[in-house]
This record gives C-alpha cells, sequence and structure tokens, in this order.
C-alpha cells in the first residue's frame, strides 16, 4: 500500500538517542543535550568569507591524437581538507572537488578507470557490499551498453575497466557531470565525495567566449571525526543534508568580479539530497543554458531552483555599486527538509571597471519541440515511497524494478506523477527531455521549464504534483535506467529500468 511521508515521520531519534528535529522552518537549542551539528538544522547557515574561490582542477589529457581524450580515472579513499578537518573522502584520483573533464562534440573519451576503494565484505545498511563501484556521465547523450554509459556494469574494488564514449551525438556547450552509479551504493559514495566531476563540452557558439566563465559544484557534507557522518534509514527516507555546504569544496569563498563585468557561472547541484533556490542578492541572474545546452537567449531572473542533479549556466552583470553581494541558497520546502538560507558564496567587487553587456541572442539552434503530442505513444511513471523503500509504478528496484520499454526513433509522451509528501527530481539517462507541462510546485520553475527551449534531463517532480515532458528515443537502443535524483531515494529503489530496443 501506498504510504504517505508525513511531517510526523520527520521527527526521528538517530542512532545516538539524541533527538533530531525536521521538518520545521525554524530549529532552535532547545535541549542543552543537542550538541552536534548533526542534531540540530539552523534555520541560516552564513559562514564568514573563505579563501578565493578557485575553479575545479582540469583533468590532464593523456592523449596527442586530435579527437581523443584519453584520462586516467582512479576511485581511491583520500585525506582531503573539509572545514579545517582532514577528513577521510572517497575521491577521484584524491581530489575533492573532482577534475573537470573537457571534450569537443565528436571527441572519443577514453577512460581508463581504476577501482582502489578498499576491498571489504562489509554491507552497509541497505544490505549491498561496500566498494563496488562504476561510472555514469550523467546527462550524455551516448550509448548505455557496452563500454559507454553503462550502468548496469559494476567494477569490483581491484578492477580496471576502459570506458569508451563517442560524443558525436552530444550536445555542445553543455555541462554534465561524472559521478558513481552502482545500485545501493550511490549515496555513500557521492556523500562520501566521489561527486561533481564536471564534464564540459566546447560551446559551438561565438557569443559567450569572451565572459570569464567558473564551475561551481555544490556539494554538501557531515562530518563524525574524519568520516563523513553514516546514513540511517531515516536519512535514506527523507533525503540527507550536509552542514557544511561547499561550492567547489570551498566554504563561502570570495569571487572577485569587476564592476560592469559579465561573468559566466556553470553551476552543478552535485549534493545527494539538498535543493539549492540559487539567488545572488541585489542582482539579476540570466540563464543561458540548462541540463541539455545553451538556450536561444538570456532569461532574466531573481531567483532559481536547482535540485539534485540539475545545472544551470548563468550570466552575472556587476552593475551595484562596489561591495560585496552573497550567492545564495533561499528556503525551499521540498518535504523531509529543514528549509535553510545559506550563504554559498561571495561576489566581491574588486579592480577597475568594464563595459561588458548582456548578449541579446544565445544559440538559435534552440528551439521548443513544436508537435502535436495526441498521437504519441504514453508512459504513465508514478514515484512513490514505501517503508525503507522508493517506488516507480509500485516496484522497487533492488527487488523487481518496473521496466518501460521504448522504441528508438520515436517520440513518447511521459506523465510523472508524485504520489508523496516529498519533491522528488527525476532523471532519465541516455535522452534529455522538453518539459510540456508542470502541476504543482513553484510557479517560477513551472513557468520557466513548460515554456523556454531547454533540455532537461533532470527535473524536479512536486510533492503531490506531476510533470509531463515530450522524450525523444533517440539515436541509442540498449537499457538504462531513471530514477529520483535524490540519491537516497534511487538507491532505495525509486528507479526503473529503460529498455530502448531497436
Ligand atoms: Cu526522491
Amino acid at each position: 500500500m501506498e504510504k504517505m511521508v508525513t511531517r510526523r515521520q520527520f521527527i526521528i531519534t538517530g542512532a545516538t538517542g539524541l533527538a533530531a528535529i525536521y521538518g520545521i522552518s525554524a530549529c532552535t537549542k532547545s535541549d542543552s543535550s543537542l550538541s552536534t551539528s548533526e542534531n540540530v538544522k539552523a534555520a541560516v547557515i552564513d559562514p564568514p568569507t573563505g579563501e578565493v574561490f578557485k575553479d575545479p582542477p582540469e583533468m590532464p589529457n593523456l592523449s596527442a591524437n586530435a579527437g581523443v581524450v584519453e584520462i586516467a580515472l582512479e576511485a581511491k579513499t583520500a585525506k582531503v581538507k573539509i572545514k579545517g578537518v582532514n577528513a577521510d573522502l572517497m575521491t577521484y584520483n584524491g581530489y575533492f572537488p573532482q577534475q573537470t573533464i573537457r571534450v569537443r562534440r565528436g571527441d572519443n573519451l577514453i577512460v581508463n578507470f581504476k577501482n582502489s576503494l578498499p576491498l571489504t565484505t562489509e554491507k552497509n545498511i541497505l544490505g549491498y557490499t561496500k566498494n563496488i563501484t562504476n561510472i555514469h556521465t550523467h546527462g550524455w547523450h551516448v550509448s548505455p551498453s557496452g563500454k559507454s554509459d553503462n550502468v548496469f556494469r559494476h567494477i569490483n574494488p581491484g578492477e580496471e575497466f576502459l570506458y569508451e564514449y563517442d560524443t558525436s551525438k552530444q550536445e555542445a556547450g553543455t555541462l554534465n557531470f561524472l559521478h558513481s552509479h552502482g545500485h545501493g551504493l550511490i549515496t555513500e559514495q557521492m556523500w562520501g565525495g566521489i561527486a561533481g566531476c564536471a564534464l564540459v563540452v566546447a560551446d559551438e557558439v561565438d557569443g559567450l567566449s569572451g565572459f570569464e566563465t567558473h564551475i561551481m559544484s555544490l556539494n554538501d557534507m557531515s562530518l563524525v571525526g574524519t568520516n563523513p557522518a553514516p546514513h540511517t534509514h531515516e536519512d535514506y527516507m527523507n533525503g540527507k543534508e550536509g552542514d557544511i555546504v561547499m561550492v567547489n569544496g570551498q566554504i563561502n569563498p570570495l569571487l572577485p568580479i569587476r564592476p560592469g563585468q559579465v561573468q559566466r557561472w556553470r553551476v552543478v547541484n552535485a549534493s545527494t539530497a539538498r535543493y539549492y533556490k540559487l539567488s545572488l542578492e541585489k542582482h539579476t541572474m540570466y540563464l543561458i543554458g540548462t541540463d541539455g545546452g545553451l538556450l536561444d537567449k538570456p532569461y532574466p531572473l531573481s531567483d532559481i531552483l536547482l535540485t539534485p542533479g540539475e545545472r544551470v549556466d548563468l550570466l552575472i552583470k556587476a552593475d551595484q555599486g562596489s561591495g560585496n553581494y552573497r550567492f545564495l541558497s533561499m528556503p525551499y520546502d521540498r518535504g523531509g527538509n529543514v528549509p535553510q538560507t545559506i550563504t554559498i558564496m561571495t561576489a566581491s567587487y574588486s579592480e577597475n571597471s568594464v563595459k561588458d553587456e548582456i548578449p541579446a541572442s544565445v544559440n538559435p539552434n534552440a528551439k521548443k519541440l513544436n508537435m502535436d503530442t495526441a498521437s504519441l505513444r504514453k508512459a504513465q511513471i508514478v514515484l512513490s515511497m514505501g517503508v525503507n523503500k522508493g517506488l516507480i509504478n509500485n516496484k522497487s528496484f533492488g527487488d523487481d524494478p518496473f521496466v518501460h520499454t521504448s522504441k528508438v526513433g520515436t517520440f513518447e509522451l511521459w506523465e510523472i506523477q508524485n504520489f508523496s509528501g516529498m519533491d522528488h527530481p527525476f532523471h532519465q539517462h541516455v535522452n534529455p527531455a522538453q518539459i510540456i507541462s508542470m502541476k504543482g510546485g513553484e510557479k517560477g520553475y513551472a513557468s520557466l521549464y513548460s515554456s523556454i527551449p531547454a533540455w532537461k534531463d533532470t527535473i524536479n517532480v512536486p510533492k503531490g504534483g506531476s510533470v509531463t515532458m515530450l522524450v525523444p528515443v533517440r539515436d541509442f537502443s540498449g537499457k538504462t535506467v531513471f530514477h529520483c535524483h535524490i540519491i537516497e531515494h534511487g538507491d532505495l529503489g525509486m528507479m526503473a529500468v529503460w529498455d530502448i530496443v531497436k
């Protein structure tokens, strides 16, 4: 039977026996025994400004051949400084934030992957043997089979695997990201640090090349000693949010911007469960790209919701008086969380002024699909929560997955319904879609994504609401998946098989 998640369920007891209070907008320390940040969630996280903002490091290309990008990627534990603590994280190549991988459309990306996570027979709280992993090129329109974006292949500790991706069908001007995707294990690996490795496909438009550009991977974490705080069953149900909120591993860094300058900020939400409602104090943000590529023109916004797995490509113009302006995440009640105001970063006006302008157009090829959807094949996809289970059409992936079969070369109309008391960010692999309509949730988010020519691989499905989207099933056959990108819910089974046949 369907079980709705109620606020009552968010009042939980932690493993230590201390009460943890969730689900109300402003928590106070009413009990002096609630001493650790794990147990009390503040309504405001406003750390002092930190070091100067750093972009993620770049991944070296090992190939000298034109049209080939070859990298070495090793999943391994490493010491990483998090908020002054030498934390024991899971990483790619020892980096947190991860290194950025850059390709041009048409390049072959070759990944020499090695799983150097410790070999163990220990199982996690969901019953999955730890440290088995693999990689997923989130958002890439590439084959889901063989050595490509194949999430059904698992790489055991000590094993190596050669992944190879033909990017000739992947849209240019995109920011995607690479993360692990071994079912039942994704949460602890992404939460533990294997998250947010940016995959950048170069632009094929001219108008943006002059702007100072930054990549921003948003992650959150809580530490117990030097380790990422372990997940309880309640954390899996609610989606765990950390009290350390970072951009590129930094806490509230200072990003210099010149008066009058336009900067391009390419932002990925690489958190497991935290929603960000992004806003820059006293500034308009101009949306120029989304998950699947660049838009036709800039869309001015005062704020934008960014759910786990989503990306936004923003232009920011420094058109205010000199000073510091906070890049904030505003409170958002997704259900199961504590709405918080968080300072992610601080833009700091400095140096001489320049006279940049927001361009009038970006990508003239970006178009909203104009089709008669009445004759299309329809799919109904229902997201819900059971007891320690996530469900799609009442089936849990780890038990007996729901299977949706599609045919290459067709278009389908998917209605994704949310029969639960929490929002769920829905993510489908391989084929991005266009949003036709949304019911429930934020009006601004719904009207934006149902009107602009955006390609989406991740879209928020509001609690009690629905999303209708047009899905072109293009180019590639093979088995892949769609799932909730609150990673905890995916691991609980809110994931289904998408079997694409010729
Ligand atoms: Cu979910």
